[in-house]
């Protein structure tokens, strides 16, 4: 087992990893960037070190920074999160090769599923159901008019090192298509360094449902069923539930073979999540991507499975053998978790850092609120605005629903915007409480601006 483990990270995800270090016994390191000085991880955890200014290249990206707090507080695993390293193949092999345990999958994992094309390679070879699309990376812009022409407009163009929404472009008839796949190519080397674009069919209202699974050492993979994800907004996602009301338990048990059997054909070591698009008239699924990290929406599963997700994917990578019980699952009532960003709905959710001068979370039965912030802790301009997660569970969806509403208009954090008022009216709103909604939902939303806000 661990002895210390060093937390690549900040915010919310470091204090939930310091937690699940503390439930297994194990000593726990935080690391900090000097805006991050006074943040709560570095309270929890048994050692804090500062690693450099708020600049994320110099701070919570900087791998030698990193190692030398790894090697000087002898942690001898580290724990990535998610965003910053949490999948970035070069780091997985430096810990390996300085004899720490990186807390995630084999970087040759990390690095076939991070390159969107050979993943959907991949997945094709395992006969695994994939969106209609080019086979391997388009190289110019005729051979992709050739695809899409075979495809049927519209198309979507997307970046191979990708994925979470950047670098894709929709293209709807064949006019557009030269002028959209050479701007897909630039915009991928600037955002990427890698021109690789690949080309698939668009589904104009597909529903975004992902599997969540967990691998151990010993060859055990088990799904922790589905996650509904489909109110994102700009390709961030803005509230999850699980299980989906959309799919039939038919369909729930299909995804989860199919996420399994992609975990064991590739040797999957830790927890992992497949993304799919569903689409709701022909009660298809298709492989979209594969994110091989621990993700913010984790608790709704942890919700509904009764399943510590985080602390089991530590002792999975510690050797642990997964418990047998995980291999029929049934979903338990319905959760749903709310992103609460420091943002301002009102102005185009212009970020809004700053003081928090008063706070007041939710609490009662089956309510969980994960979150960094206190009152009188400044919210750094510097990185990512989310700065709570509350999660409901229910016996149904219309009771968590109700809870979650309920809780939103609890919760006080002054001295910011929140995007709390945003979410209320999610929630409230006739098409997502039918359950009917899809990845278009928030393009059509209006928020409401109230005066009581
Ligand atoms: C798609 C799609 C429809 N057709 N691919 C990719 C990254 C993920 N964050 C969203 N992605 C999508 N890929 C095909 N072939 C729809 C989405 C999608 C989406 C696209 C645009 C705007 C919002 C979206 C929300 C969820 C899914």
């Amino acid at each position: 087992m661990f002895k210390k483990v060093l937390v690549a990270n900040r915010g919310e995800i470091a204090l939930r990893i310091i937690r699940a270090c503390k439930e297994i016994g194990i000593d726990t390191v935080a690391i900090y960037s000097d805006v991050d000085k006074l943040s709560l991880h570095t309270k929890f955890a048994d050692e804090a070190i500062c690693i450099g200014p708020a600049d994320s290249s110099k701070s919570y990206l900087n791998i030698p920074s990193i190692l030398s707090a790894a090697e000087l507080t002898n942690a001898d695993a580290i724990h990535p999160g998610y965003g910053f390293l949490s999948e970035n193949s070069d780091f997985s092999t430096i810990c390996k090769d300085n004899n720490l345990t990186f807390i995630g999958p084999s970087s040759d994992i990390i690095s076939v599923m991070g390159d969107k094309a050979s993943a959907r390679d991949t997945m094709r070879k395992l006969n695994i159901p994939i969106i209609p699309g080019s086979i391997g990376i388009v190289n110019n812009s005729e051979e992709g008019l050739e695809i899409a022409n075979d495809l049927g407009f519209p198309v979507i163009i997307k970046a191979s090192s990708g994925g979470g929404g950047r670098g894709m472009r929709i293209v709807n008839d064949s006019q557009d298509f030269k002028n959209a796949f050479d701007t897909a190519q630039s915009e991928a080397k600037i955002s990427f360094n890698d021109t690789n674009v690949y080309i698939e069919k668009y589904f104009v209202s597909p529903k975004h449902i992902e599997i969540q699974i967990i691998s151990d050492t010993h060859g055990n993979v088990y799904s922790l069923l589905d996650r509904e994800c489909s109110v994102q907004r700009r390709h961030q996602k803005v509230l999850e539930e699980a299980p989906s009301s959309s799919i039939s338990d038919e369909i729930r048990k299909k995804m989860s073979e199919v996420s399994v059997k992609i975990a064991k054909e590739v040797g999957y070591v830790g927890v992992g999540t497949i993304e799919y698009l569903y689409d709701s008239e022909s009660s298809k699924f298709y492989f979209m991507e594969m994110n091989t990290r621990i993700q913010v929406e984790h608790p709704v599963t942890e919700m509904i499975t009764n399943f510590d997700i985080v602390k089991n994917q530590i002792l999975c990578h510690a050797g642990l053998v997964l418990p047998e019980w995980l291999s029929n699952l049934k979903p338990r009532g319905h959760s749903i978790e709310c992103r609460i960003n420091a943002e301002d709905p009102s102005k185009n959710f212009m970020p809004s850092p700053g003081e928090i001068t008063s706070l007041h979370m939710p609490g009662g039965n089956g309510v969980r609120v994960d979150t960094h912030i206190y009152a009188g802790y400044k919210i750094p301009s510097n990185y990512d605005s989310m700065i709570a997660k509350i999660i409901v569970h229910a016996s149904s969806r219309s009771e968590a629903i109700h809870k979650m509403l309920g809780v939103l208009d609890e919760s006080v954090i002054e001295g910011v915007n929140t995007t709390i008022p945003f979410q209320k009216q999610i929630l409230a709103d006739s098409m997502f409480i039918s359950g009917n909604y899809n990845t278009n939902f928030l393009n059509t939303f209006q928020y409401k601006e109230l005066d009581n806000e």
